[in-house]
C-alpha cells in the first residue's frame, strides 16, 4: 500500500489560561489518537500545535496582574506545554505565535493581500476607553439596548431581543475594562473581502464533503454562515500587542488575532523544519497536492477553519506561485461538560488537567475521555463514570486479562511463549478476531469515529477474557498441557495485538504491555498476524491499572462548586516589613472642623496629636456632618509630606475604610490608647 502523507493540526490554545478537560476532548485527544494510529500504520505524518499568544484578553490579564503580556504568555505557554506532555500528547512541535518566524509569516500573507489590492481601508467609529487608553473590542462594551431596554446588551447587538444596531445607538455604554463611559472615536481598519470567496468556499466544502464525508455538525455551521452571506471582515485592530500591520507609517495597529493565529500552523511547521535542519520540509506538507491536511478543533472554532482560513489560503494562492493546501477535513467536536454543567473556573466547576494528573494516571483519563468524546453532541464528564471506566473496564477487563495470562505463562510455561498446537473452533475464532481487530478499529479511526473505535478496542479485550474463561486453562493444565499451551499462546498473541491497537488511546500502558511481552510495536496491520514466536521469552509482569477508591472520587465530588472566595479582591503587590515600617501612624483627636467652600468632598480638620496640633484636609465631607466629627478619636499618617489642597495646607492624612459601594468610615480607636500613640 502506498504511504500516505498527512498534516494534522490542533487548534492553538490561548496562552491566557490553563487547558481543561473540555479542551482535551475537543481538539487534542482525538487528534493524538488519529496521529498515533497513522504513525503505526506507517503514514508520513506530522502533528502541529502551539500557543496562540495574541489578542486583547492577554493584555487585560497582564494589566490586572501588573505584569507584561510576555510574562503572561510565558507562564501559560510553559505550563500548558508541560501539561500536554504529561497527558501524552505527541505533537511534533508545540510552537508559539509570539515567535519572529510567525510574525514574519503572518505579515507576508497580509502584504500579499494588500499588494493584490484585496484589502479595503475603511473608517469607522469605535468605542474608546480614555481611562484604559484603548479601543474596546465589542465584548468589552456593555450598555442598554435601544430597542428593548435590556441593560446588559452588547455594543452592536442585544442578546435579549436579538436586534442589531449601530454602536452609536447603544444607551449608557460602559467599558467593561475600566467601568468608565467610553466615547465613539474614529479609527480606520483594513477589511478582507470574505464575501468575494463565498461561491468558491461553498464549492470547496461541497467537494471535500463528497470525497471525504464531513461531519454533519460541521456542515450545519457552515450552511448557517453561507445563508447569512459572508461579509467583509476587519482584519486589523488598534492594539500594541500582536503582529504589527506591515504598512509604512501605520502605528499602533496589529493583525486581528484570528487572522494571524490560523497562520500559526504554517509558521510552526516552518519552525519544525528549521529545527530538523531541513528548512524547506514544511512545503512538503503544506504545498504538495498529495498531502492530506486534517484540522482538529472544537465547535467554537468552526468558522475560522472552514471559511476564514480556507479563504485566506485561496487568496494567497490567487496571487502566488506556491500554492497551499486547504483542509481535507475539519472534524470538529462538540463540547464536553462537567457533571451536567459548563466548566467554570470562577464557580469552581471542573478541575485543572494538571491537578487531575497529579491524582490519576494519564491513561485512565485518556481512556475515559476517549470513550465519551463529544463527536456528535455535547457529552459530560462524571467522576463516578470515570471511576467506573477505570475500575470496571481498564482494570477488570484489560488489566485482568493481561494479568491472568502472564500469571499462567510464568507459573506453567517458565515465562516463555508456549507452542501453538492443534486448534479447535474456539482457538480459530480467536485467531480470526486477532486478525480482524486492527482493520476494524483502524477503519473507525479513519472515519473519525474514535469513540466507536475505543469501544471496539475494549470489546476485543473482552473477547480475550471470554476466550480465556471458555478455554479453562486451569483444567487443561492438569491433563492436556499442550491444549493449555495453545490457549496461553493465543492469549499472549491477543495481548500483543491489544498493546498495538490500544496504543493510540493509552500509550503509557501500551508501552508497559510491550515491555512485558519483551517485544516491539509493529506496523498496525501486521499486528493482526501472531507476532510472538514459540519459546519467545517474556519479561516480568506488572500491574497495568490500579483501582480508584470510592473515597478519592467522593472527595472530588465534594469539592465541586466550592470556591475559595469568589469576591476576593485583587490585592496590591506584596511589600516587606521595611516598607510598612516607613509609615508613622499616630492616634489623634479631631478638635476643629471647617468646610472647604469650593469642594464638595473636602473638610479642614484640626487634630490634636498630644505632642502637637495639626491641620489636615480630608475627603470625607460627603460621609460625615461637621458636628459628628468633633471629638472623634482617629488615626493619622503623621510623617506624610505636607501638601496644599484647594489652597489649604494639609499636614498628614486620616485613615478611613472604604466599602465596596464607596462609603467611607473613619478608623476610630476607642480612646484608651490616648493621643500620639504609635499605631503598628
Ligand atoms: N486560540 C481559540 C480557542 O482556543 C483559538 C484557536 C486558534 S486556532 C488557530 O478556542
Ligand atoms: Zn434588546
Amino acid at each position: 500500500m502506498k504511504q500516505e502523507k498527512i498534516l494534522v493540526t490542533s487548534a492553538l490554545p490561548y496562552a491566557n489560561g490553563l487547558i481543561h478537560l473540555g479542551h482535551l476532548s475537543g481538539a487534542y485527544l482525538p487528534a493524538d489518537i488519529f496521529v498515533r494510529y497513522h504513525r503505526l500504520k506507517g503514514s508520513d505524518i506530522i502533528y502541529i500545535c502551539g500557543s496562540d499568544e495574541h489578542g486583547v484578553p492577554i493584555t487585560i490579564t497582564a494589566d490586572k496582574e501588573g505584569i507584561t503580556p510576555q510574562q503572561v504568555i510565558d507562564r501559560f505557554h510553559n505550563s500548558n506545554k508541560a501539561t500536554f506532555e504529561k497527558f501524552g500528547m505527541s505533537f511534533d512541535i508545540y510552537s508559539r505565535t509570539s515567535l519572529p518566524i510567525h510574525h514574519a509569516t503572518a505579515q507576508e500573507f497580509f502584504l500579499s493581500y494588500y499588494e493584490q489590492g484585496l484589502l479595503s481601508e475603511k473608517k469607522t467609529l469605535q468605542f474608546f476607553d480614555a481611562k484604559a487608553n484603548m479601543f474596546l473590542p465589542d465584548r468589552y462594551v456593555e450598555g442598554t439596548c435601544p430597542k428593548c431596554g435590556y441593560e446588559e446588551a452588547r455594543s452592536d447587538e442585544c442578546e435579549k431581543c436579538g436586534s442589531l444596531y449601530d454602536p452609536s445607538e447603544l444607551l449608557n455604554p460602559k467599558s467593561k475594562i475600566s467601568n468608565s463611559t467610553p466615547q465613539l472615536k474614529e479609527t480606520s481598519h483594513w477589511y478582507f473581502p470574505l464575501g468575494k470567496f463565498q461561491e468558491r468556499l461553498e464549492k470547496y466544502i461541497d467537494e471535500k464533503n463528497k470525497s471525504f464525508k464531513w461531519k454533519e455538525n460541521v456542515l450545519q455551521y457552515c450552511r448557517g454562515w453561507f445563508n447569512d452571506k459572508l461579509a467583509d471582515r476587519a482584519v486589523t485592530r488598534d492594539l500594541d500587542w500582536g503582529v504589527k500591520v506591515p504598512i509604512e507609517n501605520v502605528k499602533g495597529k496589529v493583525l486581528y488575532v484570528w487572522f494571524e493565529a490560523v497562520l500559526g500552523y504554517i509558521s510552526a511547521t516552518k519552525e519544525l523544519s528549521i529545527a530538523k535542519n531541513e528548512p524547506s520540509l514544511w512545503k512538503k506538507y503544506w504545498q504538495d497536492e498529495k498531502t492530506r491536511y486534517i484540522a482538529f478543533i472544537g465547535k467554537d472554532n468552526v468558522v475560522f477553519h472552514t471559511i476564514i482560513f480556507p479563504a485566506m489560503l485561496m487568496a494567497w494562492n490567487d496571487g502566488n506561485s506556491d500554492k497551499f493546501l486547504l483542509p481535507e477535513n475539519v472534524p470538529a467536536n462538540e463540547f464536553l461538560n462537567f457533571e451536567g454543567k459548563k466548566f467554570s473556573k470562577s464557580r469552581g466547576w471542573g478541575i485543572d488537567v494538571d491537578e487531575f494528573l497529579e491524582l490519576f494516571p494519564a491513561d485512565s483519563l485518556r481512556y475515559a475521555l476517549a470513550s465519551n468524546l463529544p463527536e456528535t453532541k455535547d457529552t459530560d464528564f462524571y467522576w463516578r463514570e470515570f471511576q467506573l471506566k477505570n475500575n470496571s473496564e481498564l482494570a477488570d477487563i484489560l488489566g485482568n486479562f493481561v494479568n491472568r495470562t502472564f500469571t499462567f505463562a510464568s507459573k506453567h510455561f517458565n515465562s516463555r511463549v508456549p507452542k501453538l498446537d492443534e486448534l479447535n473452533d474456539r482457538d480459530k475464532e480467536m485467531l480470526e478476531r486477532i486478525k480482524n481487530a486492527p482493520k476494524l478499529i483502524g477503519d473507525l479511526i479513519e472515519k473519525y469515529k474514535i469513540k466507536d473505535a475505543v469501544f471496539e478496542m475494549m470489546n476485543f479485550a473482552r473477547a480475550g477474557n471470554k476466550y480465556f474463561n471458555d478455554s479453562e486453562p486451569w483444567v487443561t493444565v492438569k491433563n492436556t498441557k499442550q491444549k493449555c499451551g495453545t490457549t496461553i499462546n493465543i492469549c499472549l498473541q491477543t495481548i500483543y495485538t491489544l498493546a498495538e491497537v490500544f496504543h493510540p488511546v493509552i500509550p503509557f500502558s501500551s508501552e508497559i504491555m510491550f515491555k512485558m511481552l519483551n517485544a516491539k510495536k509493529t506496523n498496525w496491520m501486521k499486528s493482526g498476524i501472531p507476532q510472538l514466536d514459540e519459546n519467545h521469552e517474556l519479561d516480568k509482569s506488572e500491574i497495568l491499572f490500579t483501582k480508584i477508591e470510592d473515597s478519592l472520587i467522593e472527595s472530588q465530588v465534594n469539592k465541586l462548586g466550592r470556591v475559595e472566595n469568589e469576591d476576593a479582591p485583587d490585592l496590591l503587590p506584596e511589600i516587606n516589613y521595611e516598607d510598612f515600617a516607613k509609615l508613622d501612624l499616630r492616634t489623634a483627636k479631631i478638635i476643629g472642623v471647617e468646610k472647604i467652600k469650593k469642594s464638595d468632598k473636602l473638610v479642614k480638620l484640626q487634630v490634636d496629636l498630644g505632642f502637637e496640633k495639626r491641620q489636615i484636609v480630608a475627603g470625607i465631607s460627603k460621609h460625615y456632618e461637621a458636628e459628628e466629627l468633633i471629638g472623634k478619636n482617629i488615626v493619622v499618617v503623621a510623617n506624610l509630606k505636607s501638601a496644599k489642597l484647594f489652597g489649604h495646607e494639609s499636614q498628614g492624612m486620616v485613615l478611613a475604610a472604604e466599602t465596596k459601594d464607596g462609603n467611607l468610615f473613619l478608623l476610630e480607636p476607642n480612646g484608651k490608647s490616648g493621643l500620639g500613640s504609635k499605631v503598628k
